[in-house]
C-alpha cells in the first residue's frame, strides 16, 4: 500500500512559513536573564587552592640519610658515604603511590640534617658526594621524572632548618636556602606543593660548631620573600606551613582533623602552637586556609626495620582517610623506602587493602536513581535544582533562594536500601555555607523522620559513618549562614575490614 505524503493545496515549504516566521521573532526577543548564582560567602579559595583540594590524597615521602642511620633527625654531622640504596627504583615508589589512589608525592628534597638529595651547586653535603650511581645520582630527578610517567604531581619538602650549616641562624643562611629553593623550582618541571616544616631542635653541627642555636621564628626566615620566589617561579605551588599561606597544618600527626575542619581562618591573629585551633579553624575566619592532614604509614616519618611490623593496617588507614579527606582536609599519607630504596612490600600490601576497601566503598552510590525534592530551589530554576546534587558532576549544585538559610532535600531511593557512610559535599567556589546538617530516616513502622546523623562543618567533602541504617527515605536538614549551594549527596555501604 502507498502512503501519500504530499497533500493536495500547499506544499510542505509553504505550510512551515509561518513558524519560521514566529520563531524568527521569537529569536529576536531578549533572553529571559539568566538566575544569577548565589554570592559568594566569606572567604574563598583561589584557584590554586581549587586545583589542590580537588587532589584529596598523596604521598608525602621520607627518604634521606636518616633511612641509613636509623635516625629520625640528623644532627647534621653526617657523611655523604652513608646515602647508598642498593636498588632504589623511583617507578616502584611512584607506581605504590598511585595504585594506592595518591595522586602526587612531596618528596624531603632536604631534611633537617641538611643532606640534598640533588646536586645542589650551593653545597658539597650532597648525593653528588655519595657513592649512590658514583656521584651522579639526582633522586630529585628520578622521583619527579617517574612522578611525570606515571601522571602523578610533583612537590618538594625544603627544611627551613638545616643541622649541617655553618652559617645557620646568619643572613647568609636565608640566601642560601632561597638559591636551593631556585634549584627545585626551576630544574624539575611543575611543582604542586611546597612544604615548609616548622621544626627547630636548636641543637646541631654547624659546620662543626656543634652548639645549639636560636632563631626568632617571626623574623630570621623574612618568610614573605620566600614565598614571593615560589610565587614567581611555579605560581600554581600551593605553599603548605603552620599557618599557610595556602594550606594550613592541621595541628597534629596522628592523621585526624578536627571536627568542626573549618577551611577558613583569621590568620592575623594566628601564631604558631595553637594546634587546637588549627584542627578546627575559625568559622568565618578570613582567610581561605584549608588544612593538611600529614602522617605516617609507620610510627615514624624514616624507615627503620624496627617498626616494620607496625605498619598501619588497611582499617587503620581507612579510619584516617575518613578523619582526614572526609573532614574537608587533604590528607598527605608519609611513605618510607627502607635502604634498597623502595617502598617495603608489608607497606605496599597494606597499602593496597587499603585501596581496594574505598573502591569497594564508593563503587555504587545508592542515591543512583533516586527522586529529590527539596524545599526551596532557586529562582525554581533548574541549573539549581535539587537533582543538582546527585548528577555525580561536582561543577553542579543545589541551591536555594538567597532568604533560605535553612533549606531541606528528601531523597527517595524508590526501595528499602542500607548504608552506613554519607557524603556531602558543597560547592567550593562559593564559600563554606553550611553550618549544621540533620540527616533523618523515614521510618515506615512509625510515620515518622528519625534523626541517624549531625554534622558541622561539610565543605570540600564531608564523610559521615554512620550506624547502618535501613530506608526508603532520606532528609537532609541544613542550616547555615548563607543559602546552601550543595554539590553532591552520596550514601555508601562501608565495607569489613
Ligand atoms: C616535621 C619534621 O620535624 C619531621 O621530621 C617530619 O619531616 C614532619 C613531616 O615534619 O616538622
Amino acid at each position: 500500500m502507498t502512503r501519500h505524503i504530499l497533500l493536495p493545496g500547499r506544499t510542505l515549504r509553504q505550510k512551515l512559513q509561518p513558524l519560521w516566521f514566529v520563531l524568527l521573532c521569537l529569536s529576536a526577543l531578549p533572553l529571559p536573564a539568566a538566575t544569577p548564582a548565589p554570592a559568594p560567602f566569606g572567604a574563598v579559595p583561589s584557584a590554586r587552592q581549587l586545583a589542590w583540594q580537588q587532589l584529596q590524597a598523596y604521598a608525602f615521602v621520607h627518604f634521606t640519610i636518616n633511612t641509613f642511620t636509623d635516625k629520625e633527625w640528623g644532627y647534621g654531622d653526617e657523611s655523604p658515604e652513608l646515602f647508598n640504596p642498593s636498588a632504589f627504583d623511583a617507578d616502584q615508589i611512584v607506581r605504590t603511590a598511585k595504585e594506592a589512589g595518591l595522586r602526587g608525592i612531596v618528596l624531603t628534597a632536604k631534611h633537617h640534617d641538611g643532606f640534598c638529595l640533588w646536586p645542589s651547586k650551593y653545597t658539597e653535603h650532597s648525593i653528588a658526594h655519595s657513592p649512590y650511581k658514583g656521584g651522579k645520582g639526582d633522586i630529585v630527578r628520578e622521583i619527579s621524572d617517574a612522578c611525570r610517567r606515571h601522571g602523578l604531581k610533583f612537590g618538594v619538602y625544603l627544611s627551613p632548618w638545616d643541622r649541617n650549616r655553618a652559617d645557620y641562624g646568619q643572613p647568609s643562611y636565608i640566601a642560601y636556602y632561597r638559591n636551593q629553593l631556585r634549584e627545585l623550582l626551576t630544574n624539575y618541571g611543575p611543582i604542586f606543593e611546597v612544604w615548609f616544616d616548622g621544626a627547630n631542635g636548636g641543637d646541631g653541627y654547624y659546620g662543626g660548631a656543634r652548639e645549639k642555636r636560636t632563631i626568632d621564628k617571626t623574623t630570621y626566615y623574612d618568610w614573605q620573600n620566600t614565598w614571593s620566589i615560589v610565587r614567581e617561579l611555579q605560581p600554581q605551588a600551593v605553599m603548605f606551613s603552620d599557618a599557610g599561606p595556602d594550606a594550613r597544618w592541621v595541628g597534629n600527626e596522628n592523621g585526624v582533623a578536627g571536627d568542626p575542619c573549618w577551611a577558613t581562618i583569621n590568620a592575623s591573629d594566628f601564631f604558631p602552637g595553637q594546634a587546637e585551633r588549627l584542627e578546627n579553624g575559625d568559622r568565618f575566619g578570613a582567610q581561605w586556609l584549608p588544612a593538611e592532614v600529614d602522617v605516617s604509614i609507620r610510627p615514624g616519618w624514616f624507615y627503620h626495620a624496627s617498626e616494620d611490623a607496625k605498619v598501619k593496617t588497611p582499617a587503620e588507614l581507612y579510619s584516617i582517610y575518613l578523619t582526614s579527606v572526609g573532614r574537608g582536609a587533604n590528607l598527605i599519607l608519609n611513605l618510607a623506602p627502607d635502604r634498597r630504596g623502595i617502598i617495603p612490600e608489608g607497606d605496599v600490601a597494606s597499602l593496597r587493602a587499603w585501596r581496594q576497601a574505598l573502591d569497594a566503598t564508593f563503587r555504587e552510590n545508592l542515591v543512583t536513581g533516586a527522586t529529590v525534592v527539596a524545599s526551596n530551589t532557586r529562582h525554581r530554576d533548574a541549573t539549581f535544582a535539587p537533582e543538582r546534587a546527585l548528577d555525580g558532576d561536582s561543577q553542579t549544585y543545589w541551591s536555594a533562594d538567597d532568604s533560605e538559610k535553612t533549606a531541606e532535600l528528601v531523597l527517595d531511593l524508590g526501595r528499602d536500601r542500607t548504608f552506613d557512610l554519607v557524603r556531602l559535599t558543597e560547592f567550593l567556589p562559593l564559600g563554606q555555607r553550611i553550618d549544621r546538617v540533620t540527616l533523618e530516616a523515614w521510618d515506615a513502622s512509625t510515620g515518622a523522620w528519625r534523626e541517624f546523623a549531625t554534622a558541622t562543618s561539610v565543605g570540600a567533602q564531608r564523610l559521615l559513618p554512620t550506624a547502618p541504617t535501613t530506608t526508603r527515605k532520606v532528609r537532609l536538614r541544613f542550616a547555615g549562614a548563607a543559602c546552601p549551594a550543595i554539590s553532591e549527596v552520596g550514601l555508601y555501604q562501608r565495607p569489613r575490614l
